[in-house]
């Protein structure tokens, strides 16, 4: 490890160490370790070819108009079933009850934070792991629905739709406060494994009033110049060291 690298781990592990409400706010950058990729990254979603883009697919009038295309994209590319939580979820879990971490707010729909013993998750864009029928509510999980190998449906023959934000939906309005209010409150911010350009996501950073914001990506992001501290490594080494 060169000398600029660990002197930046050493003020993290400080400022957590300081820290009584830190909020980790992370996308899919986190889990990319997990084996799962993330949308932007080089080998990701987004530089893979498909007939359509993935926000495409994955977009609300999609899901209703082409739903066995999107179940075939969905049930391929979105369910990592085996994953299991890298050292990012698992050390932010014990931040947390250490007493240092108030929350996890989370792009992510996979569901590594809990796995890994989160308690306070604000998924911001729901999860894979809960999905329901659109006629009589009934919920089933992931398995069940990555098991079901074309359209999956309720016993009672209704159709069963991911609890995930899709594009063109909404984000749930008690989620959202949370996050604001934990972030708000925040007396640290660690802003990790996302590109910062899905919004409203994105932009709850904004609330953030303290002086101690904490970026760890490997690219760039639109944040970096106001951030106190950038470290440009993986994020699940970066935790491995805290
Ligand atoms: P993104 O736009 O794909 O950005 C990911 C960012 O993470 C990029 O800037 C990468 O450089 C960075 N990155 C990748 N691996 C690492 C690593 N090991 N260490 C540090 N940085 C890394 O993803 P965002 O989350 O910003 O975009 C929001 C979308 C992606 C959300 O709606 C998610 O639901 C969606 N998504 C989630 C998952 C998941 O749940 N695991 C997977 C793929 C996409």
């Amino acid at each position: 490890m060169n000398t600029e690298y660990a002197a930046e781990i050493n003020t993290l592990r400080e400022w957590l160490k300081e820290s009584k409400r830190a909020v980790f706010f992370g996308g899919a950058g986190v889990s990319t370790e997990s084996g799962i990729p993330d949308f932007r990254s080089t080998d990701g979603l987004y530089n893979q070819q498909y007939a359509w883009p993935p926000e495409v697919i994955l977009s609300h009038t999609f899901f209703v108009e082409n739903t066995a295309e999107f179940y075939r994209f969905y049930q391929d590319k979105m369910l990592y079933l085996d994953a299991k939580p890298n050292a990012c979820h698992l050390r932010l879990a014990e931040l947390e009850a250490e007493g240092h971490l108030r929350s996890v707010v989370t792009q992510n729909i996979d569901g590594l934070h809990q796995a890994a013993g989160s308690k306070r998750v604000l998924e911001l864009h729901g999860s894979v792991h809960r999905n329901y029928c659109e006629r009589c509510g009934r919920f089933y999980d992931a398995e069940y629905v990555k098991q079901a190998g074309g359209v999956p449906h309720c016993e009672c023959g209704g159709l069963l739709k991911p609890d995930v934000v899709l594009y063109e939906e909404g984000l749930d309005d008690q989620t959202l406060l949370d996050s604001v209010h934990d972030i708000a409150n925040a007396d640290l911010l660690i802003v990790g494994g996302t590109s910062l350009v899905v919004y409203p996501a994105a932009g709850l950073i904004n609330y953030y009033r303290g002086k101690r914001l904490v970026l760890i990506n490997m690219s760039a992001t639109s944040a970096d110049k106001r951030a106190n501290l950038v470290i440009r490594q993986p994020i699940g080494e970066v935790f491995a060291q805290l």
